[in-house]
């Protein structure tokens, strides 16, 4: 397949609510939609590596260069026959996954539309519905968190994680703990603690959290091994694991019991799906991170996340939590019951809503083969 044209949009995504984690507070996601033109068929990804380079080096401003001046000239100059020959023709440019994912998705959507395939399909995915979690950044009070991890209870959702760093921790957990004894909870500290820390982290395990991710070194396997050999709840691995080697390394060493998978951190779908492989020939459940995507990325998340090896719910999140009007038409939506359907159109399966991609679009560049 030929791509004809590549377009790059730079968004200003303002959320509902401020994210805030143990490295800063954001109150609006930043984001480059790729969109990819061939043989009369159109597909979308996205790279949401927000507005600074705090949860990774990369940021809009950095895929929108990698992808201006290297990824798209590469795309445009060398035909492609299937998603799998994108991690290839990227090889000589080391790093930037974020970047790398937002074309890697679209490649995939255009290829899964011409074969009126949906993306779920063609990656091999066998849910029909997928668990919701909801991810709760540090509040400004406790009482002001608990208010909401109620109201999300209600909507339905089946797990809650709460970020923690030091200060916002031990006593926030057993406050909510208290308050919601049968609540599936887990913690996310983004790297905000050190071995040294290895007494408060040893008294969460009295919590019954369905696990702990990331609380030490963003790059560390080795301190995190001794972590977990040290404590009872589950370690689960989010910036560590940059791709599929670096899976391989944390299971060999026991730097952790769960995964959690986000295309972008890992470089594209083509290699989350290697990292979903290895864990479940491991027996390491994984589930599905996110980085506030749009319904873009979101699609694309949804249909990773219907891979069998998927078996707890993600940071997958309807859009409503995120963003006032999605992008996308339907917008995802939580069920009841706390799931998500996974589309079943050709694609990504939901429509890109122009008039909103338009509304949100502060640089915009066509590039042609
Ligand atoms: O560490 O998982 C994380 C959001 C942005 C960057 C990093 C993380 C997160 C989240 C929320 O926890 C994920 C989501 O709901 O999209
Ligand atoms: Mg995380």
């Amino acid at each position: 397949m030929h791509i004809e044209r590549a377009e790059l949009r730079l968004l200003r995504l303002p959320l509902v609510h401020p994210f805030e984690t143990s490295f800063g507070r954001e109150t609006e996601n930043r984001v480059v939609v790729v969109r990819l033109f061939a043989d009369g068929l159109e597909g979308f990804g996205e790279s949401a590596a927000g507005v600074g380079p705090w949860y990774s080096y990369e940021t809009a401003e950095t895929c929108w260069s990698i992808q201006r001046d290297l990824l798209v000239p590469l795309l445009l100059a060398h035909g492609i026959d299937a998603p799998s020959d994108i991690p290839q023709l990227f090889a000589s440019v080391r790093g930037h996954p974020i970047a790398k994912t937002g074309i890697e998705e679209a490649v995939w959507d255009l290829c899964a539309r011409r074969e009126e395939h949906s993306l779920s399909a063609a990656l091999g995915g066998t849910r029909e519905r997928i668990e919701s979690g909801v991810s709760l950044g540090i509040q400004e009070s406790a009482d002001r968190l608990l208010d909401r991890i109620e109201s999300f209870v209600e909507e339905g959702y089946r797990r809650v994680k709460l970020k923690i760093k030091p200060g916002w921790d031990h006593e926030v957990v057993e406050r909510v703990r208290s308050r919601f004894p049968d609540l599936p909870l887990m913690v996310d500290a983004n790297a905000a603690y050190s071995l040294d820390d290895l007494p408060l982290l040893r008294a969460l395990d009295r919590f019954d959290l369905m696990m702990i991710e990331q609380p030490l070194h963003y790059a560390d396997l080795l301190d995190h091994a001794k972590l977990q050999a040290a404590i009872e709840t589950p370690l689960c691995l989010d910036e560590s694991i940059a791709s599929a080697r670096h899976a391989a390394w944390a299971i060999e060493l026991g730097s952790c019991r769960i995964v959690n998978i986000k295309p972008g951190r890992v470089g594209g779908l083509c290699e989350a799906r290697a990292v979903h492989d290895l864990c479940q020939e491991h027996g390491l459940p994984v589930w599905c991170g996110g980085l506030l995507e749009s319904g873009i990325g979101r699609a694309h998340n949804v249909a990773v996340a219907s891979l069998p090896n998927f078996s707890l719910p993600g940071d997958l999140s309807g859009s409503a939590r995120y963003y006032a009007e999605d992008l996308v038409d339907p917008p995802f939506a939580l069920a009841g019951d706390g799931t998500m359907e996974v589309p079943v159109g050709a694609g990504i399966g939901v429509e890109v809503v122009e008039r909103r991609l338009a509304e949100a679009t502060i640089r915009h560049e066509v590039f042609t083969a």
